[in-house]
Order: C-alpha cells, then structure tokens, then sequence
C-alpha cells in the first residue's frame, strides 16, 4: 500500500516550485540526517556516554588527561558509522548533487554516510567538524592519514571492560563541575583573550555555560566518574611524522579549537554570492559558528526551509518553510522522490 505523506500539501507545493527554480542551494547539516541509519545525536544521548558528560570525552581538556578514554568513545563511534548504511536522506541529497551543479552541503557530521550514498566527484562537500576516519597529530606536527580500520588497536575493543575494572567502587566520585572542564574553558579563554588580558583564577560554573548546548536537558548523575580508561599513552596509536612522538587522535574538532581557517574563508565565501534555498537539516542549531549560516543564507537572498523532529530546533520566519518529521522520511519527499522513494522531475 502506498504510503501517505504527513507533511502539508502547500508547503510541499511551494517548496518544490522554489527548488525547481532554485541553482545555488545550500544544505546546512547536522546529527539528525544519520539518525535513520542508526547514529545517535548528541542530543538523544541524553549528553552521556558510559556515564561520562560527551563534551568533557570529546574536548582538548578530556584528551590531555585521558586520551584512552577520548580514543575509546571514538573507536565507538567509527565501528558504529562503519556499520551504519547511509539512509534515504543520504541518498536524496547525493541525487540533488547530482542534478544541480549549485548544490553545497555544510556538514556538522564526522560519519561519512553522505560521501558513501555517492555525492559526485567534486561536489560542495565541507565537513566542518572534520572527519571520524582522518586521524592527525596530537602535536600538529602535519602528519595525517585516513584510516578506516573498524579495530585500531586491540586495546580499544575492550571498551567498557577495561574501564569499568579501573574505576573500583568509591574512585569515581567526582564534582559534577570537575576541575577538568575548567581546565578546558581556562584554555578558551586565554586562547581568546591573548596572555596579556588573561587573569587566571575566577571560573564559576556560568563559565561552563557557553560549553554546552543551549536548552538541552541533561540527565546528569549526581558524580561523574572520573575520566580514567587505564589505558596508556603508550598503547595508543602513534604519529608516524619524522621523529615526532605525539600520539594520534581523531581529526575533529572539539569544543573551544578553530575550524579549519582554510574552510571557514571558502564558507564565508558562500554568501557573497546569490544563494537561492537554504535547507537546514537535523540540527540543534546551538553550535557556532554553523548556527550563524542561516542567517547568512538569508542574506545572500535564500529561502529557508527545516526538517527536524523537534519544531522548537527551526528557528524559522515568517516565510520560511518548516518540515517536522524524521530526516529520512522528509527529505526524499521535499526534493521530489516521494514517500515512496520514485525520482521525480525536481526542474533540473
Ligand atoms: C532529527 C532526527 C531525525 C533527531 N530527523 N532531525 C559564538 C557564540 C557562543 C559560543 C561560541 C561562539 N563561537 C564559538 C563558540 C564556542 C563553541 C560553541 O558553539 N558553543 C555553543 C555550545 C554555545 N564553538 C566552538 O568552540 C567551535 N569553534 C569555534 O567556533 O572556534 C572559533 C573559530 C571559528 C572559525 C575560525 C577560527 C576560530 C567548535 C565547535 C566544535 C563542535 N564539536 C562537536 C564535536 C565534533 C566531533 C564529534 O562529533 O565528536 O560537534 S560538539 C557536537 O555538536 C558535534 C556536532 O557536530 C555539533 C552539533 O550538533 P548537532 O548536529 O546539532 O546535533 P544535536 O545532537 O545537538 O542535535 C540533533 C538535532 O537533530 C536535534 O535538533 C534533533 O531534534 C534532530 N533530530 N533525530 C531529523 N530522525
Ligand atoms: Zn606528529
């Protein structure tokens, strides 16, 4: 039986005579496109893996003190995206790619699914939080390689096992503001500031603010357990640059580092041009500096249209286009292939 559509039979009109006519368009991405394959958002994990706050595991701070801990959260993450199937949003958006020479996608995403549901070869493609499988130097000595090894090293498929015979009962109990996370916000703030206006010294937990996402709803334990893997510098993977001694850590970029200066000018770029459309797909909107690119779209002349389950997410205006519903389900319909999946004439 074929499938009915939930979304509103005007704004699927209107938005597809827009994307007819529309050659510049530009896709802003996030968590919830990689939903229907399986990947869970940082949202959805209620901020927690294994009981560690994710935006402690995932920042420089939670490196320099256990970068076992931070490797295993990620070796995770590239077993789950290595089995993980690109969805029909994925799909979707490599067929538009196709079709207009003007698409562009920002991607918040590390997990590659949409490279793998076949974007063509020299697509705007820019993966702004870098890439799951790209491992760089600790030390930023140049080195870097693509690796795509589902086991890294024997060390991180123990996983939970190995950490849970570290942390014995009573070790784990720490403040639930730990001294970790200042740590990290110290850094930010020196590195912002320049060592001239920095004054050490004053942190309170309004300075944790700015680290997490704006009106998420953490379910936090009462003590965090101390990051603590037991796994050593040693038995993790090395840098292989000449006579460098660092250790190699995901090529992402945490919390508090710059993107890449080379990406954000070419994305800066973008909106001195006419855009036409802008899609805004799967995000909490909360992360800067992609939180800023709808506005930036605007005004480069773009509609705005946005596909998330949560309708509070789409900071949307009066004109614009707001989609609820699952990303795998929504995009193939907005850009013409129908709830059923058949390819339709999207004005090519
Ligand atoms: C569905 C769905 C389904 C669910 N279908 N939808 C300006 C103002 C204030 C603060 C700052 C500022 N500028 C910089 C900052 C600090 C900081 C920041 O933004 N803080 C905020 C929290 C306030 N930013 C930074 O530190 C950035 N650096 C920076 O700006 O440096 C300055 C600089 C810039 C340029 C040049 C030079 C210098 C770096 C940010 C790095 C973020 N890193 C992470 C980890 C990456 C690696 C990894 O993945 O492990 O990126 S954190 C995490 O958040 C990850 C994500 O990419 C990112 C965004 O999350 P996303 O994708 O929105 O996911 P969720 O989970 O939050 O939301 C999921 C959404 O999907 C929800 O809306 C659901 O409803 C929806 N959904 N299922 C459709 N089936
Ligand atoms: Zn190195």
């Amino acid at each position: 039986m074929a499938q009915q559509s939930t979304l509103d039979p005007t704004a699927l009109s209107t938005f597809q005579s827009h994307l007819a006519a529309s050659s510049r368009i530009i896709i802003i991405i996030g968590a919830g496109l990689s939903a229907a394959s399986g990947l869970p958002t940082f949202r959805s994990t209620n901020g927690l893996w294994c009981d560690h706050d994710v935006f402690l595991v995932a920042s420089p701070a939670g490196w320099r003190r256990d970068p076992g801990l931070v490797w295993q959260f990620y070796a995770d993450r590239r077993r789950a995206a290595l089995r993980a199937q690109p969805n029909a949003a994925h799909h979707a958006l490599a067929t538009l790619a196709k079709q207009k020479p003007g698409f562009v996608a920002l991607s918040q995403n590390i997990d590659g699914l949409l490279q793998r549901a076949g974007l063509p070869p020299g697509a705007q493609f820019k993966e702004l939080h870098g890439d799951l499988f790209r491992l760089v130097c600790e030390r930023r000595c140049g080195y870097s390689e693509i690796n795509t090894e589902e086991e890294l090293r024997e060390v991180l498929k123990e996983g939970g096992e190995r950490r849970r015979r570290v942390l014995g009962a009573g070790e784990t109990e720490k403040p639930r503001v730990s001294a970790l996370l200042f740590e990290g916000i110290r850094e930010k703030h020196r590195r912002i500031l320049g060592e001239e206006r920095f004054v050490e010294g004053g942190l309170t937990g309004v300075d944790a603010a700015p680290l997490r996402v704006v009106g998420m709803e953490v379910r936090k334990p009462e003590v965090v357990p101390e990051l603590r893997s037991g796994i050593e510098r040693e038995e993790l993977p090395r840098c292989k640059g000449e006579g460098c001694e660092g250790l190699l850590r995901p090529g992402v970029v945490w919390f508090g580092e710059a993107l890449d200066e080379g990406l954000v000018k070419e994305v800066e770029g973008y909106w001195k041009e006419k855009v036409d459309l802008c899609v805004v797909v799967g995000t909490s909107g909360t992360v800067w500096p992609t939180a800023g690119f709808h506005e930036e779209a605007r005004k480069a002349g773009a509609r705005v249209a946005w596909v998330n389950t949560t309708r509070e997410d789409c900071k949307a205006r009066e004109g614009d286009w707001v989609f609820v519903g699952d990303a795998g389900v929504v995009m193939p319909e907005i850009l013409g292939f129908g709830v059923d999946g058949l390819e339709r004439d999207v004005g090519v």
